[in-house]
């Protein structure tokens, strides 16, 4: 079948992303034999005319929209891309109105019905895309359509190490050369429960490891071919467990693979690695000796009310660890934080911004407010006091600040990052909005996330 898979994503901050999600299912569809084009909204701003095109002149049996973000989870300025995604697939459908449409995507899975209901689409396929897009494709192609509408990521486990990312179908030189960066996937899944994540529901709570030397075949395989020499782990978690994200290290050495990397981090040892005799100092001294260069903590709050409140399971102490052994490797490092979870006061506000100062970070990205996702642990706490009804959190972002700290936070994040260099503020329009600047610090060959350019 002829398949046309396009990326709808053209956010371009804090960089453009490369749509790796889609580019997994290609590689499955071509086990299968099917002929995939990937049409990329990202280097098409003005799309209406070309997309329409396209699919008169390459005629899909199969459009597949991929629908990474519902918005831009940026209190109180947020971005909503709804609008956006009804445009397209508006085009798609009145370009072919013969051509099945399917929807996938972090997005999509997040809001589901919702999405099928205000999209004039098809199909709609729930968590991971690669097995279950290849089964619908089987069920067309013999005329047995499915009768269900929304297709739940029921196909049997996605094998991890048949993934490889149909490269070829992108621009991938600009995704680099523009994004500073080319991502790559070495595991699923989540085990924490924090209680405002969308992880563990987006990807399950088992985790899936790739074989680490898939995972250095890949990173060879972009190194070589287009001179890919950063990546970026796209892990919920890049060190649970820490020993998967070891034998990455090791075998990236063991190849003598000049590369450097950033990753999401939690800021914590597990007690499996301590009894092993790991540490903090240890483990950082691997990963920077196998070019981590930058590390994206989530750390969310440094007050131990707050670290609890949102179930984060690690102590204060521990981001202290992690800060100092980054440090004392040369190893750049953010914290990303969320003010105004339930029960946060002035006093443990301030608590977590004097102690993330103390680390000496490189950056620090402030969120205000916690973004509302249906069956969270956070969202159905809110349902059952009576805070909000489950019907109201929807597409639409709803965010939770806690009501005595509003003004407060408004005023105060400001004040901080006027003061602070690093400190940036994406819901108040602090230090993100420069694409024109971050453009031109990528073509000098800036690499790496951006926020490393503050410290
Ligand atoms: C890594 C990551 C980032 C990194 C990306 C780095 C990079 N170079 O790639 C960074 C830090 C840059 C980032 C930024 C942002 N992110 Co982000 N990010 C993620 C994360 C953790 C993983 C994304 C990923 O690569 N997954 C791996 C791939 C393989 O999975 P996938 O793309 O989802 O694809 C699979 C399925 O979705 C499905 N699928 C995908 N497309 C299609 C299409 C069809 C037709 C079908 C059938 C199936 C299908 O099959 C695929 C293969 O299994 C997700 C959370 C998560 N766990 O998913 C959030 C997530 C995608 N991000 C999110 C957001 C909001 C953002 C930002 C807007 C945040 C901000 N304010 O800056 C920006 C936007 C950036 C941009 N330009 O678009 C949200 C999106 C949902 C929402 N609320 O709108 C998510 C889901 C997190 C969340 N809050 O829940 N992000
Ligand atoms: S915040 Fe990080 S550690 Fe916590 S559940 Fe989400 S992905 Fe897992």
């Amino acid at each position: 079948m002829k398949v046309l898979l396009v990326n709808t994503n053209q956010l371009k901050s804090p960089d453009p992303v490369p749509p790796i999600g889609l580019l997994y299912i290609a590689s499955a569809l071509r086990t299968d034999q099917h002929e995939c084009n990937i049409f990329d909204l990202n280097f098409i701003p003005d799309f209406e005319i070309p997309l329409r095109e396209k699919i008169q002149n390459f005629k899909p049996d199969v459009i597949g929209l991929s629908l990474r973000n519902i918005d831009n989870t940026a209190f109180p300025h947020f971005q909503f891309f709804l609008p956006h995604y009804q445009k397209i697939t508006h085009i798609c459908r009145s370009a072919s109105p013969i051509t099945t449409l399917v929807v996938g995507g972090a997005g999509f899975s997040l809001f589901p019905n919702e999405l099928l209901y205000l999209l004039d689409v098809d199909y709609g396929i729930v968590g991971e895309g690669e097995n279950e897009f290849r089964l619908l494709l089987k069920a067309l192609q013999n005329n047995t359509p499915l009768k269900e509408k929304l297709l739940l990521h029921r196909a049997e486990e996605v094998n991890m190490d048949t993934l490889f990312p149909a490269w070829d179908l992108v621009d991938t030189a600009t995704y680099f050369r523009d994004g500073g960066s080319l991502n790559i996937q070495t595991k699923r899944g989540c085990r924490y429960k924090c209680t405002y994540c969308t992880y563990p529901l987006l990807e399950g709570q088992a985790v899936r490891e790739r074989d680490p030397v898939k995972v250095v075949d890949e990173m060879q395989y972009s190194y070589n071919k287009y001179g890919v020499d950063y990546f970026f782990f796209v892990d919920n978690v890049f060190n649970y467990p820490e020993t998967h994200s070891i034998a990455i290290c090791n075998e990236l050495l063991k190849r003598n693979l000049k590369v450097n990397w950033t990753a999401y981090i939690t800021p914590r040892i597990t007690p499996t690695y301590r009894r092993m005799g790991g540490s903090a100092k240890e483990l950082y001294r691997i990963y920077k000796e196998a070019g981590c260069e930058a590390v994206d903590f989530g750390t969310d709050a440094m007050n131990q009310h707050g670290l609890n409140v949102m179930a984060k399971g690690f102590l204060v102490d521990d981001i202290k660890e992690c800060s100092a052994a980054c440090k004392a490797h040369n190893i750049k490092f953010n914290h990303s934080l969320i003010f105004g979870a339930p029960g946060e006061t002035i006093a443990t506000t301030e608590e977590t911004i004097s102690n993330i100062i103390a680390t000496e970070p490189t950056a620090v990205i402030a969120a205000i407010g916690v973004r509302l996702y249906p069956n969270t642990p956070i969202a159905n706490k809110l349902i059952k006091q009576g805070w909000i009804k489950a019907e109201d959190i929807t597409l639409e972002p709803v965010f939770y600040v806690e009501e005595t700290l509003q003004t407060y936070l408004l005023t105060r994040l400001k004040e901080i990052s006027q003061q602070y260099n690093n400190w940036v503020v994406p819901g108040l329009h602090i230090k993100m909005n420069y694409p024109h600047i971050f453009q031109q610090l990528r073509l000098g060959g800036v690499k790496g996330p951006m926020w490393r350019m503050l410290g």
